[in-house]
């Protein structure tokens, strides 16, 4: 199913779409994090539902939708807009900051500071290059190329692309394309991908960890398939690249990382996500006396400190020691 085939197939989309233009604005301009996921997580609440809703009142019955959202929706049903977002969308500050964030790794704090500098458009940040750091310049350089999706169909050629480069190199290598890709998505933003290696344990301070991802970064910098490279660790690497044979010749940004054997599935189950999916996971097992990270789950004492990790050796382990119902990729997309 296309992308908007389902929001076409959502009968609450056009509530969906001002609560998603409220919590970008709560996240990039106001700063508001904790509107920013309130407002989230109603779009995605009523993204799900199956009918359409015909007043606020009904749409607080909902979970994650109080009196404020129930508010709005009544205001939009009535008037076919919103006060605060026609505010919003007229206020210069906030069109200046939501053009600015447009680039990777300028955050609203960044944004705010060209902003206040009299930088307010994409046009004015060229002028001030120099001032970008690394990640900034590219960022800018590739602003337009970012923000294009990569479809499913891309998304499998890169992967065989990327498997089959690193199973040259090593073949006792195992990699998990994760993110949204793993979820089933249509198109992804990017590639997430998790290597392991059977000889690499956290415990084991003589493995060479470097010396893998290297190896691993030259196999995939060999030919024209990587251009640039965001950042390289000993554990991280964030090329770009662009698959030869590409429909239309786009840069999409790679995300690879190396993570020990035993702390593989929780971080497999981090790096697929949703965020939403993991902030909810990551709840129910403090509500059961369990703390996960991408690292590991660990038991909580009385006193709250963590214990020592807990081994598991798939995903479903980790739902059942927390008292969860195993959730598949696909039904992880919240
Ligand atoms: N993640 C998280 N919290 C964050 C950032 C990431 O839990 N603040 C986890 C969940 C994400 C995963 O990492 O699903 C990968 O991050 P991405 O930003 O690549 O997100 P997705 O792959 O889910 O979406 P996209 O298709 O936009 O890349
Ligand atoms: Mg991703
Ligand atoms: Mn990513």
């Amino acid at each position: 199913m296309s992308k908007r085939k389902a929001q076409d197939q959502n009968p609450n989309s056009d509530f969906c779409e001002f609560l998603s233009e409220l919590a970008e604005y709560e996240k990039n301009v106001s700063r508001q994090i904790h509107k920013y996921n309130a407002y989230r997580k109603a779009a995605s609440v009523l993204a799900k539902h199956p009918t359409r809703i015909k007043s606020g009142e009904e749409a607080r019955k909902l979970p994650g939708i109080g009196d404020k959202i129930g508010k709005k929706i009544d205001e939009f049903i009535k008037t076919g807009k919103l006060e605060k977002l026609e505010k919003i969308r007229g206020d210069e500050t906030t069109k200046a900051i939501q053009q600015l964030t447009r680039v990777s790794r300028i955050g609203p704090a960044a944004a705010r500071k060209f902003v206040d500098e009299g930088i307010t458009s994409l046009e004015g940040l060229k002028q001030v290059q120099d001032k970008l750091n690394h990640h900034q310049k590219i960022g800018f350089k590739y602003v337009e190329e970012f923000e294009k999706r990569i479809p499913r169909e891309e998304m499998l050629k890169l992967r065989e692309m990327i498997m089959e480069k690193i199973a040259e190199f090593d073949k006792e290598i195992i990699a998990t394309v994760c993110g949204s890709f793993r979820r089933g998505a249509t198109s992804s933003g990017d590639i997430d991908v998790l290597l392991t290696h059977p000889s690499f344990n956290s415990t084991d301070r003589e493995f060479d960890k470097k010396a893998l991802l290297h190896g691993v970064v030259d196999t995939l910098s060999k030919g024209s398939f990587v251009t640039d490279s965001l950042s390289l660790g000993d554990t991280k690497f964030m090329p770009f690249c662009i698959l030869p044979k590409a429909k239309e010749k786009i840069h999409r940004r790679i995300d690879i990382r190396l993570i020990p054997n035993d702390q593989y599935y929780c971080g497999i189950l981090y790096f697929t996500g949703s965020d939403e999916f993991n902030r909810r996971m990551r709840q129910h097992a403090l509500d059961n006396r369990f703390t996960i990270n991408e690292y590991s789950i660990r038991p909580l004492g009385s006193t709250g400190v963590p214990g020592e990790p807990i081994p598991v050796s798939s995903e479903e382990e980790i739902f059942e020691i927390i008292g969860m119902e195993y959730k598949q990729p696909h039904e992880r997309n919240l």
